[in-house]
């Protein structure tokens, strides 16, 4: 395992802390550079009010020194500002039985509360959302930032955008996305590139809103500018489509990921499916990216950038789906876990939609497989060496090519 992060921390609870495990040493970082993604988590129309109160922002517990990573487990620590409002409802001792414990008895429909007491065996669903509540995933963000800093030094570009929420679909883009692309996306409210669907969008949260009803939707992550070769054909658990799709489910809520073309790969036919491969000589054919090291180019992306779980040098192309927040204020029928007896589900301050949000954390994880890809194919102790292995990689694929015969020389193959 060559780079790894643990989180730990409750919704409510004093602090997030993560460690990241296995940067190299001598990659500069800053905390405005994490701090920027904590707030593009934090954005998005259609959250509630938690995101009002808190300013989440890292503080520096460990591994980084004069602005550079020491390649020792780095450390993060994000404040709850909302912990001086549960203090009482959340100390670490006491007890149990406590009125102020805000016990969550009824429980949500689609959240971990039911299953989480059954399996945990706890009497207070509080013991069990606390810890499911997506405030996890703002340490996962800045493991991700780190991660996607390193990858940076590379000209790695990740950025996602909305293409459906609550049932409205962005219409599907016609050429280039631009480049970079979070920029773009992040001026919507939404997250959304087309500005027509904002408004459509944003009525229909505020309808969802005022119905005590939740949305769901989907993003698109695009990854620009990764090399041919990360990841690996040779065992299932060192494919990359594997581990970039583990990990974009693991994200609260998500119901789906589809890589490149997706399902809809599995209803045409193989010639309107894979993507052809041109010689660079084919008359028409675009300049290879030069993460290819030149010799062919690919005249579609149908696979999204992967191929036998290895990365093909086109861009990565991932969608992620994410279900309704399973917190409605017109609650749905559930049980009393004191009574057994049916009841409304319990209804906690939550989002009507954070579709945008989760955007930002599927690129958090993205940037972190990857990065964990790049490093088990380049090694290095310290960012210097890391370098010098990615490029001596580039310099042999570049190689190949020239090692060609001559031109006049080549065979066409025929059927
Ligand atoms: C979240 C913080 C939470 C929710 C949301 C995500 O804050 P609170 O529970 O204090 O309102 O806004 O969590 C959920 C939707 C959930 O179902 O757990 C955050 O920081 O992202």
């Amino acid at each position: 395992m060559s780079l790894r992060f643990l989180t730990a921390g409750e919704s409510h609870g004093k602090a997030l802390m993560v460690i990241v495990e296995g940067l190299p040493a001598g990659l500069p970082v800053a905390a405005e550079w994490v701090d920027r993604e904590l707030a593009r988590r934090m954005m998005g129309y259609g959250r509630g009010a938690r995101m009002k109160i808190e300013k989440d922002r890292i503080e520096w517990m460990a591994g980084v020194r004069s602005g550079e990573t020491l390649g020792s487990p780095v450390g993060m620590l994000i404040h709850n500002r909302d912990w001086a409002n549960w203090e009482d409802v959340m100390a670490a001792e006491g007890d149990p039985g406590d009125e102020r414990r805000r016990r969550l008895n009824r429980p949500r429909p689609g959240h971990a509360d039911l299953v989480g007491v059954l399996k945990y065996d706890r009497h207070d669903a509080r013991d069990i959302l606390e810890r499911a509540s997506a405030r996890e995933t703002a340490a996962r963000v800045a493991a991700g930032a780190l991660a996607r800093r390193l990858l940076d030094e590379f000209g790695v570009d990740i950025g996602s955008h909305v293409v459906s929420l609550g049932g409205i679909r962005a219409p599907a883009s016609t050429g280039e996305l631009p480049l970079p692309l979070n920029p773009a996306a992040d001026r919507s409210e939404v997250r959304a590139l087309d500005a027509s669907v904002d408004t459509a969008m944003i009525a229909r949260i505020d309808q969802a809103r005022k119905d005590g009803d939740t949305l769901g939707g989907e993003c698109e992550v695009v990854v620009r500018g990764l090399p041919a070769g990360l990841g690996s054909h040779v065992h299932w658990d060192r494919k990359l489509d594997g581990r970039l799709a583990g990990a974009l489910m693991s994200i609260p809520a998500v119901k789906a990921v589809e890589i490149g073309m997706g399902f809809e790969a599995s209803r045409r036919p193989g010639s309107e499916v894979h993507d052809p491969i041109d010689a660079v000589a084919t008359p028409g054919a675009p300049a290879p990216p030069p993460a290819l090291g030149g010799g062919y180019t690919r005249r579609s992306n149908n696979a999204g950038g992967l191929e036998g779980g290895i990365t093909t040098g086109s861009p990565l192309v991932l969608r992620v789906g994410m279900k309704p927040i399973a917190t409605l204020m017109s609650p749905l029928p559930t049980i009393d876990l004191r009574t057994g007896l049916p009841a409304k589900a319990q209804a906690e301050r939550s989002d009507v939609t954070a579709v945008p949000a989760m955007g930002v954390i599927a690129e958090a994880l993205t940037a972190f497989v990857l990065a964990e890809a790049w490093l088990e194919k380049f090694g290095g102790d310290s960012l210097s060496e890391t370098r010098r292995n990615f490029e001596g990689y580039l310099a042999r694929l570049r190689e190949r090519w020239t090692e060609l015969a001559p031109p006049g020389a080549v065979t066409v193959e025929g059927p």
